[in-house]
């Protein structure tokens, strides 16, 4: 694995960078306090070219690869990890899953509005009932012959309101358990489908989470993604890529926390001098920019892995369960160095330490990626 970036990589993590100072931080902790979905901002990403970084560029995208991805997403995610979800589930979940199973059909007419950022995507897996066991899917959706009929109801969806293209994940014959599942495209007013309450969450607070009701949506059979019965491997193998970009949150949301405490460290006087000078501090700042290291590695070495070609599933996950876990600790200690100060808004750790923890949730839990790692070795 080369750890030199390239020419490419070393602008895209500049431009990021650069778009997360001047566009996201301003409002960011507003948008927080208030719930607010920053559409302006998605607006500009999409014109950036950051919701559809690795999608080719005959369907719309930037045609980047995954370390591009990862490097700006850490980059976004340092300032605002809400947005980060937005480009996360649009690039990761959505334009991938598309771009890889989907018909040339599909891809015209709905891969290149979400790759070129006009339009966002959710992918709706998650049910009531069906979380980390995502092969118990009760949503149904029955063979009619042109169309299917779509029923049941969906929790937990990024961008559940703000997306134009669904992804949606129904069991069409349950006696074949999660060889009877499958994939389809849902469009934003299609009769039948509603998008229901927003959730109040802790972190996260600028994504917008829903949950979706379906009752008795016509799906045209061109929407299904794939071979009859292939939803279940379209789901775990988007999410072994999503694994990479959430691994990715979790390192910025941790460096941005770092970045923060390592400014103040050296600002704050306590005892007569600056508290960067004070071991217990020193110590705190090495432990923090070790561990992001370490977790930052893995990401780019799943990322790597993913444009070898290579097998990724194992490397992702122990990305997202390390930097995830890094993620909650760098931001509690970064409370820990910012004292007082760290416990009150203005001073953003809060909200990082409240954001990181979905880190550990989503696209998996920490629990089941251990499962993933263990499976992996011990067969
Ligand atoms: N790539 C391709 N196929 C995969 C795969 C992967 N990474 N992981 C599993 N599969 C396939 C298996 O090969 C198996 O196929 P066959 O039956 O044809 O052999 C099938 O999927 C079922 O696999 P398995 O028996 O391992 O399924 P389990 O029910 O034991 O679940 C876990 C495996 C727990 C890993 C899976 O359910 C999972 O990832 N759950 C978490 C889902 C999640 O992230 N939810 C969050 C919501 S999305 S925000």
């Amino acid at each position: 694995m080369n750890i030199q970036y390239t020419e490419e990589q070393e602008s895209v993590k500049k431009a990021a960078r650069d778009f997360a100072k001047t566009e996201l931080l301003q409002g960011v902790i507003e948008r927080d306090e208030k719930q607010q979905f920053p559409t302006e901002q998605v607006k500009m990403l999409g014109e950036l070219g950051f919701l559809g970084m690795m999608t080719s560029t005959e369907y719309g995208g930037g045609g980047m690869d995954t370390v591009s991805y990862v490097l700006a997403m850490e980059e976004i995610s340092k300032v605002d990890a809400s947005i980060a979800v937005v480009m996360s589930v649009n690039n990761s979940l959505v334009c991938w899953g598309l771009e890889k199973y989907g018909s040339e059909e599909q891809k015209e007419k709905y891969l290149k509005p979400l790759a070129s950022g006009e339009v966002i995507g959710a992918f709706c897996l998650s049910e009531p009932e069906a979380g980390s066991d995502a092969t118990s899917q009760r949503t149904t959706a029955i063979d009619k012959g042109d169309h299917y009929l779509l029923n049941g109801t969906k929790n937990w969806i990024s961008n559940g309101k703000s997306a134009s293209i669904y992804l949606v994940f129904a069991q069409t014959d349950a006696e074949k358990k999660h060889h009877g599942i499958n994939v389809f495209i849902v469009e934003r007013g299609m009769e039948g489908f509603v998008v229901g309450a927003k959730e109040q969450k802790l972190g996260i607070r600028g994504s917008d989470t829903h949950s979706l009701m379906f009752t008795d949506v016509k799906v045209p059979k061109e929407n299904r993604i794939g071979e009859d019965g292939k939803g279940f491997v379209f789901a775990m193998k988007t999410l072994s890529g999503g694994r990479i970009g959430i691994a990715s949150q979790a390192v910025g949301i941790a460096a941005g926390a770092y970045e923060l405490s390592l400014a103040y460290s050296q600002e704050r006087k306590a005892f007569g001098k600056e508290i960067s000078k004070h071991q217990a501090i020193q110590f705190k700042l090495a432990d923090m920019a070790t561990e992001i290291e370490a977790a930052r590695l893995l990401c780019l070495k799943a990322a790597w892995l993913k444009d070898e070609g290579r097998d990724y599933s194992t490397a992702s996950a122990m990305a997202k369960a390390f930097a995830s876990e890094v993620a909650m600790k760098v931001t509690v200690e970064a409370i820990q160095i910012h004292g007082g100060y760290g416990y009150v808004k203005e001073y953003h750790v809060e909200r990082m330490m409240r954001d990181a923890k979905i880190t550990q949730i989503y696209e998996g839990t920490t629990e089941i990626q251990k499962i993933v790692i263990s499976r992996a070795i011990l067969n």
